[in-house]
């Protein structure tokens, strides 16, 4: 087995292709102020809230794993509250699943450190998130939506601990569970409507995350050296970045019918070099698309593919110390790339009208990343949304 760093062309070549719609948007934003003014660019047939007697159309939204898929006419206010599950299972290496076994041959980076050993002797098995998101819209002109997100965390690591001077075949002598639970960062954004011709909608996403996680949360572990310790969490268990991050965007829908379809570019760019603790995550590029069939006003099914790709993180967290996999920056980030079906329900009449009920789950297809690193193997999300 090999440790050698990842080929960095074919990422390379995916970033610049993520970029292209960047540049694209920035082109099209260049000739906004012109089409802002334009009294055909907000149609009234384009409100997703259905009007005052219309059907709601169950596909007026994206599948809800997509986030600032919609714009609000003015004057138009909406909440909203996801509920999302990640299940993750074993770990990979690159594109390649790794045993345990494996995982132990790996080089402890922290090794020559106070009772460290040379190879990882820690391995995570399992991890599961949590994450209930709360979100607002608001939207003051026709062309211009604002949205804000909270979120609230709850992470749970479960792990091996192998004997720490055993170089080879080490028995394993305990396994422990780490938590970690609070709020996540907060994301606002603002969503300008480039685009409209009542078949073909174009708007600019640009947000901002707030580091409102915590970066030092601490848990107790099972150490190789037959101690429980407390110590701080690796990255992985961490609640949010610790850096303010730029979240640009771009979102492209259109209709035919009962057919709707789109696609958003998105991304996560730190705008500081590293955070308080010394370290920022590495930047993602996401690039998503779907399509959705409405089967009746209350309901469509849809199918989406997302895939992106992230650095690993850059900078280190000296508190951060481990002969585990997720203490090392370098484990982190990847390209991966998922497959998700969803549904959409739109109450129709009397106390159900305008309530928004939607579901997605995700399967990965793809998944390169650096690693030992956990590997996601399903995601759930379900959320509720009602606009006034
Ligand atoms: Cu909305």
């Amino acid at each position: 087995m090999t440790f050698k760093p990842r080929t960095q062309s074919v990422r390379l070549s995916l970033r610049y292709l993520l970029h292209a719609p960047v540049i694209a948007a920035a082109a099209m934003l260049s000739c906004a102020p012109a089409l802002a003014d334009d009294p055909f660019m907000a149609p009234a047939g384009l409100s997703v809230s259905g009007g005052h007697d219309g059907p709601v159309r169950a596909d007026g939204h994206a599948p809800i794993g997509v986030m600032g898929d919609h714009m609000h006419k003015a004057g138009e206010w909406m909440l909203s509250y996801r509920y999302m599950h990640m299940d993750m299972q074993g770990s990979r290496i690159g594109t390649n699943g790794v045993s345990t076994s494996q995982i132990l041959e790996v080089p402890n980076r922290f090794f020559g450190m106070d009772g460290q050993p040379p190879f990882l002797r820690i391995v995570p098995t399992k991890m599961s998130m949590d994450m209930h998101m709360f979100g607002g819209m608001y939207a003051p002109t026709n062309n211009l939506t604002l949205m804000a997100m909270v979120n609230y965390i709850d992470k749970d690591m479960q792990h091996l601990t192998f004997a720490g001077m055993v170089p080879q075949d080490p028995p394993q002598i305990g396994s422990f569970t780490t938590k970690a639970s609070g709020i996540g960062d907060t994301k606002i954004s603002g969503l300008y409507r480039l685009y409209d011709d009542g078949t073909n909608h174009v708007h600019l996403n640009l947000g901002l995350s707030l580091p409102t996680g915590s970066i030092t949360e601490r848990g107790t572990i099972f150490a190789p050296t037959n101690m429980d310790m407390n110590v701080r969490l690796p990255y992985a268990m961490q609640l949010g970045t610790g850096t303010y991050d730029l979240l640009p965007g771009l979102t492209y829908t259109g209709r035919s019918g009962d057919l709707t379809w789109g696609s958003q570019l998105r991304s996560e760019i730190r705008l500081e070099d590293e955070n308080d603790e010394g370290y920022a995550y590495g930047d993602l590029y996401g690039l998503t698309g779907w399509l959705a069939y409405e089967w009746a006003p209350w309901i469509s099914t849809s199918v989406r593919l997302d895939a992106w790709t992230q650095d690993s993180i850059s900078g280190i967290d000296p508190n951060i110390v481990g002969p585990v996999q997720t203490a090392n920056p370098e484990f982190y980030g990847g390209e991966q790339a998922f497959a998700y079906f969803g549904a959409n329900l739109a109450g129709q009449t009397g106390a159900l009208r305008g309530h928004r009920l939607a579901f997605e789950v995700g399967v990965p297809i793809y998944r390169d990343l650096n690693g030992p690193q956990m590997e996601t193997d399903w995601t759930f999300m379900a959320g509720w949304q009602k606009a006034f």
